[in-house]
């Protein structure tokens, strides 16, 4: 595969980090250009639909919007290098793909927004340069910065809520650097489909602006090296002497990595829980034709949902996307046979896990046409 593909994407966007890790870690040649190019809203929205990053356009012209269809895309037709074979492993994976994508939107807003005196000047310059240039450039700029500072806010993120949304992402942090202590990967010796989702908000966000970077850098010096090793083609892990270059043997999931699920577990699960309620509620309310997409602009969701977190109560909104992704982990599930699914369960109800099997929406969610849509 050496034909160039093209990616539009951005260095500050949340979601472009990781499909251009996957692209860097698989040696698929890849140009990087911002949605501010002429070329996007003429040629590529058309297609893509949404106006949305990463999107990519292959060498052949067809063009492959959301992240998750972009890395199903070279999964598929590579045998699937990123995908363990064994079930506790592939399912730890898929969980870590919908986490990262869905469940650590809370703390990369916070520490993106709320830390403006290290963080703004930064931030600005990123969304500029993702502008068309037009003279709108810097009002749009602006309008830009304002709905993701709104986007915060409905993600969860309030003045009552912050304090719980730090406690819990520096305890995460925490566990996760003893994991990378020890591994130099979520599953090992390479990088996993989990590995992918979990960049998306350790990049950009958690690991590149310049407060929560410095916080990383002081705080988990080990989550900081995986960061940077996930935007390396080689393996990059010279502190390792025996790293391997595989998954761990024997399917194990390392009791690392059920902490760092255990933290996880606990805004994770109810936020899914209440989230499922919401928009089944939603669904049978509206009952949304076969087809019509599941899928919008940023706070046309269903609704909220509200749930218990150390203390306090957190509202967010309900977003169908984390639904698609874990309709995938379920069917995963449900594909397994009877001695597997007794491993699987052992793990996800050690890590506080277990009741997201069973957290599915009443409407299947499929991808049509560049879009997730109603079954
Ligand atoms: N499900 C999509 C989400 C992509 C997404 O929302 N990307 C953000 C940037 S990180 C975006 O393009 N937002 C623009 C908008 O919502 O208008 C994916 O995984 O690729």
């Amino acid at each position: 595969m050496s034909k160039t593909h093209r990616l539009y994407a951005i260095t500050h966007s949340l979601y472009s980090g990781r499909a251009r890790s996957y692209l860097i870690k698989h040696q698929i040649p890849f140009q990087e250009l911002s949605t501010g190019h002429e070329s996007f809203k003429t040629e590529v929205l058309p297609k893509g639909k949404l106006a949305t990053i990463p999107t990519l356009v292959t060498p052949e012209g067809e063009v492959i919007r959301d992240g998750a269809a972009i890395i199903e895309h070279f999964e598929a037709a590579n045998g699937r290098p990123s995908r363990p074979t064994g079930p506790k492993q592939r399912i730890i994976s898929a969980l870590f793909d919908v986490i990262g994508t869905d469940g650590l939107l809370r703390p990369a807003m916070h520490y993106r927004w709320n830390f403006p005196e290290d963080n703004l000047a930064f931030v600005r310059y990123h969304f500029l340069h993702s502008q068309r240039d037009t003279p709108e450039r810097a009002e749009k700029t602006e309008a830009m910065m304002n709905r993701m500072r709104y986007a915060a806010m409905i993600f969860g993120v309030t003045e009552h809520t912050q304090a719980v949304v730090e406690s819990l992402y520096l305890d995460y942090l925490e566990a996760l650097n003893t994991h990378f202590e020890q591994y130099p990967y979520l599953l090992g010796g390479r990088p996993s489909i989990g590995d992918f989702g979990l960049i998306a908000p350790m990049y950009a966000h958690l690991g590149r602006d310049p407060h929560p970077a410095k916080l990383m850098q002081q705080r988990a010096v080990s989550v900081y090296r995986w960061v940077e090793r996930m935007n390396r083609c080689d393996q990059d892990v010279p502190e390792f002497f025996n790293a391997g270059n595989d998954f761990v043997e024997d399917d194990e999931v390392p009791e690392s990595l059920m902490a760092v699920l255990r933290v996880l577990a606990e805004d994770f699960v109810p936020e899914t829980l209440a989230a499922a309620d919401a928009i089944n509620g939603w669904l049978a309310e509206n009952k949304p034709e076969a087809g019509a997409p599941a899928v919008g602009r940023l706070a046309q969701a269903p609704g909220t949902a509200s749930f218990d977190l150390r203390g306090e109560t957190i509202e967010a909104l309900a977003q169908p996307h984390r639904f698609y992704l874990l309709q995938r982990v379920q069917d995963d599930y449900a594909s397994l046979s009877e001695t597997e699914k007794v491993g699987v369960d052992a793990v996800l109800t050690e890590s506080g896990m277990a009741a997201l099997l069973k957290a599915s929406l009443s409407r299947r969610i499929e991808r049509a046409d560049n879009l997730e849509v109603w079954a």
